[in-house]
Parts: structure tokens; C-alpha cells; sequence
């Protein structure tokens, strides 16, 4: 089973299943998957970046490093030259360092987090091996919640019990399309989204499950800056100013109130706190009250809208979507808290087509019926460290050891970390202020990154070591709510000297004298039969038929088998919220969380609130940076993965992102189609991009995609490439979510005369070989 083949043999991706096949020993074809109705052209980047420049060829050792510059406050990570290693030389460097760090520092001195979300096999996943290894050797710093929903993992549990009702059972395709009226959706719905399913999707359900709400009849309400962020289906368009959401649904929550429409039988028996918040909407509390007038000024949407729109939710069964964008945002934890509290004070919540749900079309799993059982995974051991970060708290932490810090009720303080070991993910895409995060990287004694490519995460490391993309070995994709697994045929052997992830840590481990521990003496195919053993004997003992690995592997795919039941968040709670109470405090929805209040954070208090952010189009920073920048994820590529790819490629201009800016916007600073600009932010930093003129975005507003490689000028503080994070925030959400606030920033743009740099994001750095690959 590990020999290459010449047909077209499944594989699969975050971005869906697909078959391949080999061309020759360097070139491969894809084409869609026959178990998917909708497949995502993204599945085609594979064929450019499989054996790209941009490949590592090798292990490599950053110069400075090697030569022992001072390791403390060297600023060469991110443009020194790297010097090729033999892996056996590599492997005795990097686990001398590791046993040095571990017996200097113990746990605490080594960053584990290694937050990204690699490749899609279940067994070959990175973050789950780089831990595996971590915990043989002695245990790490961890890194808790996630980027994609760093405020809402935190407020959901708080104010609603357990996160896994909420953010994957808010409500399904199915029930919408039967029962539901009409669907308010903050952020959209915004199914290029759904073409990515964590482990591998094996059907696009998403975009026709919008056009049959369409012909369903469900009115649909897309609450966004952007017009195309629900166009599935037909929609009426609320052009929300950015990070305003928070207002606009106060304004509706008044006007419940003042036309009698809140359902006040289903608050008294399944909510806490409303008295202590109705207060605070009609103005009690604080003199304003939160009129539908009040909330046009804040959100630029007429009041007559928002009343109108009052009327339509008091009128029809109603489901409230938040995207989870609007949480990547300063205090994100409002907009989740507030669309719960407005969806309980309409009282739908628990019925089918009603009540509240989080990313319907921001992933493939929402709304599609839960899996049965769980997905086969590497167990990652046990951590003999209990210190972890928020996971967007990166840089402070590397910049601030020993520093204190609020998270969730907690007072934490910021560890001293030596040794950085980063596999399957990229920082230098995810994170904000990357110009902050390149300080930052300069601190640690020693960094260790493994990937397939030249990512500028790569780029910042002491050690780089090469690891084979799914395409060149054996694993099993599988993801949550999915009806099928596949199994990952390789289609190319490794490149040049690449291993997989697995095969370098049981190395490492060797050295380290844990290899038993790390490998429990199993190959990696091996492993991959028998993670599929497991979830096979899961299913026997549910008393469920399946097929054995070899047919499996024969075969190709398997069903798995999924939740029959229509799912509604919280129906057994509604049916019956005595016997079957939520996991708060209450046992309730708690529309006031006293435990919340307890902590006296000044950035969020004990029940929704509208706080005005610092980076906002009302504020006074506007006067100097007046475009509100959306950075949302991109439609051709998954974050920064194969971003050389051609359904990449075709959504740049120039060799640069896109930038999306109004007409008048565009007028107003003299720009056409494909003027490049830059566009900078607060942070004296700035990114170039290619001008697109649209209307899709409302007025002062701008849109760029995420995951441009990071192409840095660092004199300048500028990428070249059109990497949003270049300008972002750097903050957490709140001192109770401290979650990344990447999605808005204020920037101001500019057409750039003369001269342009050229970008070069794709290519090996100075001393690697740029030959090796073919292409
Ligand atoms: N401004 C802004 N920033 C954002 C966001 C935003 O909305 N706005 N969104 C955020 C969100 S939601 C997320 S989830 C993050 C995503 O951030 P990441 O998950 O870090 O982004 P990816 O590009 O998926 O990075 C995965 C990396 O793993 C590598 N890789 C793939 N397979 C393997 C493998 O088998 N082995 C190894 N060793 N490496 C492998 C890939 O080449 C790639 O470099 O970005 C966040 N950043
Ligand atoms: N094709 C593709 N799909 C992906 C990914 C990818 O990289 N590529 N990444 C995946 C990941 S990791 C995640 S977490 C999800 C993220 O899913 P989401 O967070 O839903 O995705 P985004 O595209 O960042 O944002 C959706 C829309 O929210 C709108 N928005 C932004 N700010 C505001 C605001 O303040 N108010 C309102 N009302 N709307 C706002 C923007 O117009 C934007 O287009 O997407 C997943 N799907
Ligand atoms: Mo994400």
C-alpha cells in the first residue's frame, strides 16, 4: 500500500476529496472526487506547489545559530542565511539543544502551542505529533482555544453551558429548510467558507442547502459590510459598519421591548439576569437608551430598517447566525453573547428553525447531522506541564516572560520560553502585527519549524526541517459531520529528502531515549491500521457493522455513520430545563453571568454590552485612517496553504492580493482597477495590494484576503505580497477571551506612484537551494 501508482487513486484535503494521479515522477493530476456533488477548485493548487521552489529540500540550520551569534536579542531570524545539513547531523544538533533546553528549564522553557491547521490525515496531522513528541520528551507550554474562535470558546460555556451545543449543534440545514422563516445572519453566509471542513470533507452540501432555503421561502437577512458574503440565494442586504453588530442588535432588543414582542414566559423559565439587562437596553442603567436611533447613528443603518426588521423577527420564527469573524474582533465576546440573549428574548431557542447558531457556511460542518462517533486520531499523551497561553497571546508571551495577565477569571503569568517548535502551522500568516511577531521571534534561544515549504514561519527558524505534503504517504481522512472517510492514497514519493513528520520526532526520539515511548514501536502504516482498528472497534461495540481496514483500503472509502435525529440547539433543555439544565451556574441561559461580573474586568461586564472598540469607523482614529479594513478568509486557497497554486494565483492581480474598495472610496483617492496601493495602519506599518473597484463592499469599507505569504520589507514594515497582518491588532479580544482581534483594523490607502517593489513571497532563503525542484 505505500507504492506509488499511476491511476488515479482517493486522496483528500481540508478543502475536500479528490483523486490523483502521477503524470511522471514530478508532475500529478487532480480531479474531483465522484462522492462530492459541489468540489471546491481548490483542491487543484496541489498540482502547482507539489513540487514548487518554495519546497524544503532538506534539513537546514540558520547561519546565526550555527556560529553561536548572542542568541538573546539576535535580530537575524527572519533574514539569515540557512546552511544545509545532513540529517543525521541535524537530528544530533537539534536533540543536544532540546536535551539542554529541557534540562536547563525543564517543561516550562519549551512553546509547544504549535497552533496551525496542517494537512488533513488523521494520523499524520502535525500538531498532534509535535505534541506526541513533546510529551515524550518531558512536556510543554501549551496553547488553549483557537484563532478561529478564541472569544466565543470562552463566552459560549460561560452564559451557555457546553461549547459542543452551541458551536456545532446551533441548528441543521435540514431543520432550516423545513421549518424556519427567516434566517438574520451576522457575517452572512458565506459558502466559499463551507468548501473547508477540518480532516477533509467529502461533500459540498453548504451552497445548495442556501438555495433550498431560497426556494423554500426562509427570508434571508445578510447583516454584513459585504453584499457578496450571502449570494447563494436571494437576500436582503444590511450593510453593517464594521464591529457594530453589538449596537444593531440593542436597537432591535428595544424595539422588542417597546412594541411588547419579548417572549417574557420563556425568559423567566430558561434565562438568568434578563431584569438586570432590560435595564441597560431602555437606558436605566446608564441614561442611553439603546433606541433604534441610537443604533443607526453607531451602525450608519437607517432606523427605519432596524425597526422594520424588529417587526419581520417579532413576526416569523427566527434564526439569529453569528459568523464567527464578528468574535475575531475587540470585545468579540459581545456579539456571541448578544445574538443568545436577543434569540432568548424571542424565545425560539430549542425549536426547530429557530433560535441561535454560530458559522452556518463559515465551515463545512455546521449544519450538516454530527458524526456518531468519533474520527480516529493520534493519541498525543499525557503533559507533564500545566502552563498554557491563549493561543493569540504568542508574541506577549515571547516578549513579556514573567509579565501578568488576565484570562477568563484567572491571573497568569507569561513563562520564560527558550525553545519554539512550530509543525503544521504558520504564525507568520495567522498571527497579527506580524511586524511584532518578528520581534518577538528574535527572543527565544532556539526555534524549530518543520514544513513541506519555504513559509515565512520557516524562514524565521534556527532549525527547518522538511516534511512530506499527504500527497507523497498513507493516512486516513476523516471530519466532523461528514458521511464518508477516505483513505489518503500516496500518489509521489517524498521530495528530495523530505520525511514525514512522524519519522523525524521517532528519530529525534531516538537521541532523546524516548523512542519506544513516542513510537510504541509502530511504523507509520502500521499506526494508520491500526487508528482505523480503533474507531472499527467503536463502531462493533455500538454494535454497528464495518468494513475491515483492508477493504477499507480496497475500497477506498467508507461510510461513516451519522446522527439520524433532526438536531435544534438546546430542544431537550427547552422541552424540559429542570431535568435537563444547562452547564452554567444557573443551569440557564445566562443573559447576566454573575461569574462574569465577579471578575471586575473593565472590558466586559455581567451582561452583553456595547463598548465602542478602539479601531472603529465612529471612533476618532478615523479621522486619520478612515477605511475600515475586513481581512476575511480567502476563496482560492485554505489560510496560506499552497498559496503558489493555481485557484490561488487567480484570485491576485500583479502578483499581489486583491484590495476590494467602494467606488466612492476609490474616487475619492483618485483609484482605478489594478493601481497598486499601500495601505497602511495605526501600527506605522503597511501592506501593498492590486486595487479592485466594487460595490460589493459598502462605503468605507475595505476587503483583503488573509494568506498572502508574508513578503517583508522590514525597513520599510512593509509585505509587498498584501498580507493583512502586516496592520492588525495585536490585542486580545477582552481580558475574559483574549482571542485574536485579526478580522478589523482601521487603515488608510494610498495609490503608489513610481516605482513598485516586486513581490517574491514564493522562494527558498539565501544558502537554500532554489534547484532542487523542478518548477
Ligand atoms: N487578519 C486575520 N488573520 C487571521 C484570521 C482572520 O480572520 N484575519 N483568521 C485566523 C484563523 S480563523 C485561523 S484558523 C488561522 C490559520 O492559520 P494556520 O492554520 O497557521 O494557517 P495555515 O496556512 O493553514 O498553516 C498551516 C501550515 O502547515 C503546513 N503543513 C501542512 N501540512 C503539513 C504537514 O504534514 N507537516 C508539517 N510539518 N507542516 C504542514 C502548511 O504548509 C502551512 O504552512 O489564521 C488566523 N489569522
Ligand atoms: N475557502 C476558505 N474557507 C475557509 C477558510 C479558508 O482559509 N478558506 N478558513 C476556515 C476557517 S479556519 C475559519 S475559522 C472559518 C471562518 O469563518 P468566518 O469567520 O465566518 O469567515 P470570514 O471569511 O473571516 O468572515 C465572514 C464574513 O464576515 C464579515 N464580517 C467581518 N466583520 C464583520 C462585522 O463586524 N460585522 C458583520 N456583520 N460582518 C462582518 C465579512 O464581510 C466576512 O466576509 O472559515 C473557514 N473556511
Ligand atoms: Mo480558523
Amino acid at each position: 500500500m505505500s507504492e506509488t501508482d499511476t491511476h488515479f487513486v482517493p486522496h483528500s484535503s481540508h478543502w475536500g476529496s479528490f483523486r490523483v494521479r502521477a503524470v511522471d515522477e514530478d508532475t500529478i493530476e487532480v480531479r474531483p472526487h465522484e462522492l462530492d456533488t459541489e468540489p471546491s477548485p481548490i483542491i487543484q493548487n496541489a498540482v502547482d506547489s507539489v513540487r514548487h521552489r518554495a519546497r524544503i529540500d532538506r534539513p537546514y540550520v540558520r547561519r546565526g545559530w550555527l556560529e553561536g551569534t548572542p542568541r538573546e536579542g539576535d535580530a537575524r531570524r527572519g533574514v539569515d542565511e540557512y546552511v544545509p545539513l545532513e540529517w543525521t547531523e541535524a537530528e544530533r544538533l537539534l536533540s543536544a539543544e532540546v536535551r539542554r533546553v529541557y534540562d536547563e528549564h525543564g517543561p516550562t522553557g519549551v512553546f509547544g502551542g504549535s497552533y496551525g491547521w496542517s494537512s488533513a490525515g488523521r494520523f499524520h496531522h502535525a500538531q498532534s505529533q509535535v505534541h506526541r513528541f513533546l510529551n515524550s520528551v518531558g512536556g510543554y507550554v501549551r496553547s488553549v482555544t483557537t484563532y478561529s474562535l478564541g472569544a466565543g470558546m470562552v463566552i459560549v460555556p460561560r452564559v451557555a453551558g457546553d461549547k459542543y451545543n452551541v458551536i456545532y449543534g446551533g441548528s441543521t440545514w435540514t431543520d432550516l429548510i423545513t421549518s424556519g422563516e427567516l434566517m438574520l445572519c451576522f457575517g452572512g453566509i458565506s459558502t466559499k467558507n463551507a468548501a473547508v471542513n477540518p480532516g477533509g470533507p467529502t461533500s459540498h452540501i453548504a451552497r445548495q442547502s442556501v438555495r433550498d432555503l431560497g426556494a423554500a421561502g426562509v427570508d434571508l437577512v445578510n447583516v454584513s459590510p459585504i453584499r457578496s458574503d450571502l449570494d447563494d440565494a436571494p437576500s436582503q442586504w444590511v450593510p453593517v459598519r464594521p464591529g457594530t453588530d453589538v449596537a444593531l442588535m440593542l436597537g432591535l432588543a428595544f424595539e422588542l421591548i417597546r412594541v411588547g414582542r419579548v417572549d417574557r414566559e420563556f425568559l423567566a423559565s430558561h434565562t438568568t439576569g434578563y431584569e438586570k439587562f432590560e435595564p441597560y437596553v431602555l437606558g436605566t442603567t446608564d441614561g442611553v437608551a439603546k433606541t433604534a436611533e441610537w443604533a443607526a447613528e453607531i451602525c450608519d443603518i437607517p432606523a427605519e430598517t432596524i425597526v422594520a426588521l424588529a417587526g419581520e423577527i417579532a413576526q416569523k420564527k427566527t434564526f439569529i447566525c453569528v459568523a464567527p469573524s464578528l468574535q475575531r474582533a475587540e470585545h468579540g465576546e459581545q456579539p456571541i453573547w448578544m445574538g443568545i440573549t436577543l434569540a432568548a428574548m424571542l424565545g425560539g431557542i430549542g425549536l426547530p428553525g429557530e433560535g441561535f447558531g454560530i458559522g452556518l457556511g463559515s465551515m463545512g460542518y455546521f449544519g450538516n447531522q454530527p458524526n456518531l462517533y468519533k474520527s480516529p486520531s493520534l493519541p498525543q499523551g499525557v503533559n507533564a506541564c500545566d502552563d498554557f497561553i491563549p493561543v493569540a497571546r504568542i508574541a506577549d508571551m515571547l516578549l513579556n516572560p514573567g509579565t501578568e495577565y488576565d484570562f477568563n477569571g484567572e491571573r497568569k503569568t507569561y513563562p520564560d520560553i527558550k525553545l519554539v517548535y512550530w509543525a503544521g502551522g504558520n504564525p507568520f500568516h495567522h498571527h497579527q502585527d506580524l511586524f511584532r511577531l518578528h520581534d518577538a521571534f528574535q527572543r527565544p534561544d532556539t526555534v524549530v519549524v518543520h514544513d513541506a515549504f519555504w513559509t515565512s514561519t520557516a524562514k524565521h527558524a534556527d532549525f527547518v526541517f522538511p516534511a512530506t505534503m499527504t500527497l507523497e504517504r498513507v493516512d486516513i481522512a476523516s471530519a466532523a459531520n461528514e458521511p464518508n472517510m477516505i483513505a489518503m492514497k500516496p500518489a509521489l514519493a517524498p521530495f528530495a529528502e523530505a520525511k514525514d513528520d512522524y519519522d523525524i520526532f521517532a528519530a529525534l526520539a531516538g537521541h532523546l531515549g524516548v523512542e519506544d515511548v513516542f513510537t510504541e514501536g509502530r511504523t507509520s502504516a502500521e499506526w494508520v491500521e491500526h487508528l482505523y482498528g480503533l474507531w472499527r472497534e467503536r463502531l462493533h461495540a455500538a454494535g454497528q457493522d464495518c468494513p475491515s481496514f483492508d477493504e477499507f483500503w480496497e475500497h477506498g472509502s467508507a461510510e461513516v455513520p451519522l446522527e439520524r435525529e433532526p438536531l435544534s440547539w438546546l430542544h431537550e433543555f427547552r422541552a424540559d430545563p429542570v431535568a435537563n439544565p444547562l452547564d452554567t451556574p444557573s443551569g440557564r441561559l445566562e443573559i447576566f453571568s454573575d461569574t462574569i461580573a465577579s471578575f471586575g474586568y473593565d472590558d466586559c461586564a455581567g451582561h452583553s454590552t456595547w463598548m465602542e472598540p478602539e479601531e472603529w469607523l465612529g471612533g476618532e482614529l478615523a479621522d486619520s485612517y478612515p477605511l475600515a479594513l475586513i481581512s476575511n478568509q480567502p476563496a482560492g486557497r485554505l489560510h496560506s496553504q499552497l498559496d503558489m497554486g493555481s485557484a490561488s494565483q487567480v484570485t491576485k492581480s500583479k502578483g499581489r492580493e486583491l484590495l476590494t474598495i467602494h467606488p466612492d472610496d476609490a474616487a475619492r483617492r483618485i483609484l482605478v482597477d489594478g493601481d497598486t496601493v499601500r495601505v497602511s495602519s495605526p501600527r506605522e506599518s503597511s501592506f501593498l495590494a492590486t486595487v479592485r473597484v466594487s460595490d460589493v463592499v459598502r462605503d468605507g469599507v475595505v476587503q483583503v484576503a488573509t494568506g498572502a505569504w508574508f513578503d517583508p520589507d522590514f525597513a520599510e514594515r512593509t509585505c509587498r505580497h498584501g498580507n493583512p497582518n502586516a496592520v492588525t491588532m495585536d490585542r486580545g479580544t477582552s481580558k475574559l477571551g483574549q482571542g485574536c482581534i485579526g478580522q478589523l483594523c482601521l487603515v488608510e490607502v494610498e495609490r503608489i506612484d513610481g516605482p513598485v517593489p516586486d513581490s517574491h513571497p514564493h522562494v527558498p532563503p539565501r544558502g537554500a537551494s532554489r534547484e532542487a525542484a523542478r518548477k
